[in-house]
């Protein structure tokens, strides 16, 4: 790299150069010529500099602005005091669990094969997204976020779904998820046809395989189906009824406990379909009591009941490729870790 004092340098021979430190002002035509130079240098590498200091300039604000991180925990404190608000939702479940299950929807449509459906382009938004059967229900998450969407309208839909799932894990105190944005709203013709979201009424075979199309292994299905402490099946929206166990907006591994601690009954629900209940009036989908009949998934069960830190950690590495699946977010686009409202003390 060549400095104002290299180029001096190298231009000014070394005796010339001792003249010049040693004789001081008496050295004045000498010092004149080198100064002027110097001058000369420093003038032609501060025009150099000044057009490329203005673009680094640039770029660096456009890139602040861009990825800047108060301006996101902005969105997720106005989601999160919303969430706090309205918390007589769902007979005082709240809005968290209705959309920590929008942004799964959103992104579990992804296909890895051809890169197709996913948390990218937002295309919830769009009739033949929101009508799906499958996504019955979350039309109030939607709506919920309505007025997030007007206050920071450039924010994009899959930006807004997933970072509005984020927020909700974590006001429910569960882990910190780091997010990261950049995802970018795509045209209607680009909505995934309805029937990709998985059917809760099969067996472990096929959560296996559907959980493949999204590239997820066995122990990341088991710590994703952990969000099912979370929230209720409504009969009106999946043909399910009941709430999984006790806590329906505290993020625990309390799902694993109650799978293998509970006494589970199979009946047929008023919809006509299976789903197993105890006598506390918690229910279980039979996808969900396959990963106690499946033997690979079963000790990952058990490790998750004994362990909550171990699933919260599985969960979070999960949950971030979910929401990043078929992205590729440019380098200088660094995971945000959102601070809870209660970590700022709001
Ligand atoms: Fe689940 N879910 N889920 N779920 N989900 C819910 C509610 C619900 C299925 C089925 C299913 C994941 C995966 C899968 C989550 C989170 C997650 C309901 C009841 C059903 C039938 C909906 C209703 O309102 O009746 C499976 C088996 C088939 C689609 C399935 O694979 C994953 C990966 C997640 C997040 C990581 C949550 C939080 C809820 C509660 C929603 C609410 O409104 O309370």
């Amino acid at each position: 790299m060549s400095t104002t004092f290299g180029n001096v340098f190298r231009r000014v021979n070394v005796k010339t150069l001792s003249f010049i430190v040693g004789a001081g002002a008496l050295a004045g035509s000498a010092t004149g010529t080198v100064m002027e130079y110097q001058d000369m240098r420093n003038y032609n590498n501060r025009n150099y500099n000044k057009q490329k200091l203005a673009a680094l300039a640039a770029a660096h604000v456009a890139a602040k602005e861009k990825y800047d991180v108060a301006k996101y925990q902005k969105v997720y404190n106005d989601i999160a005091l919303k969430i706090r608000d309205e918390d007589e939702y769902d007979d005082f479940i709240g809005y968290g669990p209705v959309l920590v299950r929008l942004a799964w929807h959103c992104a579990g449509t992804w296909d890895a094969k051809d890169n197709t459906g996913g948390p990218y382009g937002g295309t919830y938004r769009f009739a033949m997204e929101t009508n799906d059967p499958s996504n019955n229900g979350l039309q109030n998450a939607a709506k919920f976020l309505e007025p997030i969407h007007e206050k920071y309208p450039w924010l994009s839909h899959g930006d807004l779904y997933s970072l509005a799932g984020v927020t909700a894990i974590q006001e429910m105190q569960g882990p910190t998820i780091p997010w990261r944005s950049g995802r970018v709203d795509q045209p209607e013709d680009t909505t995934p046809e309805n029937g990709r979201l998985p059917d809760a009424s099969k067996d472990a075979k096929y959560v296996r395989c559907f959980f493949h199309r999204l590239n997820f292994e066995d122990r990341q299905v088991v710590a994703l189906l952990g969000a099912h402490a979370l929230g209720k099946t409504h009969l009106k929206n999946s043909g399910f009824e009941g709430p999984w166990g006790a806590a329906t907006n505290i993020f625990t591994n309390e799902f694993y406990n109650n799978l293998l601690n509970e006494k589970w009954d199979l009946i047929t629900n008023d919809a006509g379909n299976k789903q197993y209940v105890n006598d506390k009036g918690w229910m279980m989908l039979p996808t969900d009591m396959a990963l106690v009949q499946d033997p690979k998934y079963l000790p990952i069960v058990k490790e998750f009941a004994n362990d909550q830190d171990t699933f919260f950690k599985e969960f979070t590495k999960a949950f971030v490729v979910l929401l990043e699946n078929g992205i590729d977010f440019p380098q200088e686009n660094k995971p945000i870790k959102f601070k809870t409202l209660d970590a700022q003390d709001l």
